[in-house]
């Protein structure tokens, strides 16, 4: 090859190159779990977050996500988000409590005082150990999405104090610990998906379940089960969780550009729940449902004893988290 079509080569090689640099590389097509509907504020703040990170990634990373459970049920999706079959999803801590441990202190009844105690605990130094946590279980937790106050409701009867819970049949979420609560109580518990508590409430396989208004209002349950009591026994933080494998395959700068979407996220999130829980009220007593504040509020939390014993019993090195969350003010 004479000296100058050697050259010549080099320039077009040159220019291949620096064509294939120019091209977008692959793009990172992600694929996010929701439980909820699109409607629902979790499933507009994650619409958002996916809209957010295609455009503040240039495109190099796309997500989409999938609504209503399709890609699997809560447990399930926890555990491919994990192992990056899926890459990210917004998860309630109640499932992640087999998974994550420590994250079972967040399903201890009656653990916040309140919902604004529970942002203040989530969003500083106590909520980087819950994200510590995940972390060494393959989950990088963005963003802290609200959840409000669970509170039983059933088909029965207004539950006023605990033993009007005796012999109940409550479905929970899949966590031991939610057994024990509702076992502490004297009801039986049943853990179950949350796609199959309508039909399991509606032909009497339960008598009840518990969760907060939005959720007692999207699925419906409020038509079949109509006596809702506020016990607020749960205030459990959900999760913006990507998968590590995911998270470690973009450049620092995209993990940057998700993070700032994912907090962005979560920020609209607690707005439209604070407006949604209001609404999802309205709407189930405009539906005729029967919403009753408990007689003695402390009484359910005393009957709690023995959860909270049986847990730091199996659990002596988490003790000092529950203290430090009961600390903050
Ligand atoms: C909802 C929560 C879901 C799911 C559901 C349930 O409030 O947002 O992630 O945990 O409760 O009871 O299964």
């Amino acid at each position: 090859m004479t000296r100058i079509s050697s050259l010549k080569l080099g320039a077009a090689a040159l220019a291949a190159l620096t064509a294939l640099a120019a091209a977008p590389v692959a793009a990172e097509d992600w694929r996010g779990w929701n439980i909820h509907p699109p409607t629902y504020p979790n499933g507009i703040a994650l619409d958002a977050f996916a809209e957010k990170v295609a455009e503040a990634t240039d495109g190099r990373v796309t997500p989409t996500v999938y609504h209503n459970a399709v890609l699997g049920d809560q447990p399930d999706a926890i555990e491919q988000t994990r192992n990056g079959a899926l890459d990210f999803g917004n998860f309630n801590m109640g499932p992640m409590g087999p998974i994550v441990p420590a994250t079972n202190i967040l399903s201890l009844p009656f653990i916040f005082s309140s919902v604004d105690q529970m942002h203040k605990v989530m969003d500083g130094e106590i909520g980087q150990r819950f994200s510590d946590a995940l972390a060494e279980e393959g989950l990088v937790a963005l963003a802290w999405f609200d959840s409000g106050a669970r509170s039983l409701y059933n088909t029965k009867k207004p539950v006023k104090t605990p033993a009007d819970v005796q012999g109940m049949k409550v479905r929970v979420m899949n966590n031991q610990l939610y057994v024990d609560m509702i076992g502490a109580l004297g009801g039986n518990a049943t853990p179950m998906a949350f796609g199959e508590v309508y039909q399991s409430l509606k032909t009497g396989v339960i008598d009840g379940a518990e969760n907060n208004y939005p959720s007692y209002e999207s699925t419906n349950h409020y038509e079949v089960a109509g006596y809702y009591s506020i016990t607020e026994h749960l205030i459990i933080p959900e999760c913006l969780c990507v998968s590590t494998a995911s998270w470690e395959a973009l450049s620092a700068e995209d993990q940057e550009a998700v993070k700032q979407a994912a907090v962005e996220a979560a920020q609209m999130q607690r707005e439209l729940w604070a407006e949604r829980e209001t609404a999802s009220l309205a709407k189930v007593r405009e539906a005729g449902a029967e919403i009753n504040e408990v007689d003695d509020k402390a009484a359910f939390q005393s009957a709690m004893d023995p959860v909270y014993a049986g847990f730091i019993e199996k659990n002596p090195d988490l003790k000092s988290w529950i203290d430090d969350i009961k600390a903050v003010k």
